[in-house]
């Protein structure tokens, strides 16, 4: 006790500076930016859990960087019905006209050393889509509905490991997958108007239905009142899901800053630069005649976002906030935009 305490005060003395930089990483920017996962470690025996709640506004429909209305979307009256986009006819059944994605993700992480952390989230996505009807459908063209689908989604896990640090930097090497316990089939009457049922297409399914692997690289650096920090991460499916497709491959690069207005309270810009190629494989049900996003071609495309944001903390708990508008997309064949994102997070380490 009394060699430890005597050490303790050695260190102190003979390294004052070195003791503030170790404080420098437990600011209010200690964490990235709300809509980045993986760019922190705990200490061995050390445990976090957060609640993250997302929500994802996307109106119009775009063919490539071009808007197109709603009336262009579902083509004009009589046959052929729908309209062709890149050699594919489409939206004969309906065309979507906007979308709002919830999630509500639940997320762990515990230090199991001082070089590796372990984490896991529960997602619960809460899908509504607002639709109008084109020619072939029973409901009568122009007419509206909306289709909703929510329940647990895929289930992400991995370890974060330390592959360098010093008082100031850290580079983390994110080792991640995903597990598929989202529901990916589900069917519905209500695009028919009760008169026949369609199981819900792509971008209305739960889950991706397949293992993901989710590799990832981040950079952080703490400056004396700022910090910035670079992430590379990825979503890839391995194989196809028992419907007999993958969803597309996922990249992002981001890259931010922090500055820090108080110890307690920093605010965040963020530049996300995003790619996701096409869904391979089809599921069979998938009819690219009825709408556009049964369509696998029509899934990728490119996103750059923008995040404004602010971490704060108060009695160990930390809240983090972002406001992520889409400033520019290219989409493949026809689909929703993506308007902006809100992100919202508690998280509390102890
Ligand atoms: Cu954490």
């Amino acid at each position: 006790m009394l060699l430890r305490r005597l050490t303790l005060a050695l260190a102190i003395a003979s390294s004052s500076y070195a003791m503030a930089d170790e404080g420098r990483k437990s600011l209010a920017d200690k964490h990235a930016p709300a809509g980045i996962m993986g760019d922190h470690l705990h200490d061995e025996g050390k445990w976090m859990v957060e609640y993250k709640y997302m929500v994802m506004s996307m109106e119009d429909n775009r063919i490539g960087d071009n808007k197109v209305s709603d009336a262009d979307a579902i083509g004009p009256p009589g046959p052929p019905a729908g309209i062709n986009v890149n050699g594919i006819q489409t939206n004969a059944g309906a065309a979507p006209t906007d979308m709002t994605m919830e999630m509500h993700m639940m997320h762990v992480m515990y230090g199991a050393t001082e070089n590796v952390t372990l984490y896991t989230m529960l997602m619960l996505p809460s899908l509504t889509m607002d639709h109008i009807r084109g020619d072939m459908n029973p409901g009568g063209r122009g007419t509206s509905f909306t289709t909703h689908n929510s329940g647990f989604g895929d289930t992400s896990m991995g370890a974060l490991i330390r592959l360098y640090s010093d008082e100031r930097q850290d580079w983390i090497a994110n080792l991640g997958c995903s597990v598929p316990t989202g529901d990916i089939y589900r069917e519905s009457t209500i695009p028919t108007a009760g008169a026949v049922s369609q199981p819900l297409p792509y971008p209305m399914r739960l889950g991706s239905g397949t293992f993901n692997a989710k590799p990832g690289l981040t950079y952080k650096r703490y400056c004396d009142w700022w910090s910035f920090g670079y992430q590379f991460q990825t979503d890839l499916p391995i194989g196809r899901n028992y419907r007999g497709y993958s969803v597309g491959d996922e990249f992002r690069f981001n890259s931010w800053t922090s500055v820090l207005l108080t110890d307690n309270w920093a605010v965040s810009l963020r530049g996300e630069h995003l790619w996701r190629t096409a869904y391979e494989g089809q599921d069979p049900t998938a009819n690219n005649m009825v709408i556009e996003t049964n369509v696998e071609s029509f899934r990728g495309g490119y996103w750059y976002n923008m995040g404004i944001g602010t971490q704060f903390m108060k009695n160990g708990h930390y809240f983090n906030f972002e406001f992520v508008p889409t400033i520019a997309q290219d989409l493949d064949g026809i689909q929703l935009e993506t308007d902006y994102s809100v992100i919202a997070s508690w998280s509390k380490a102890w």
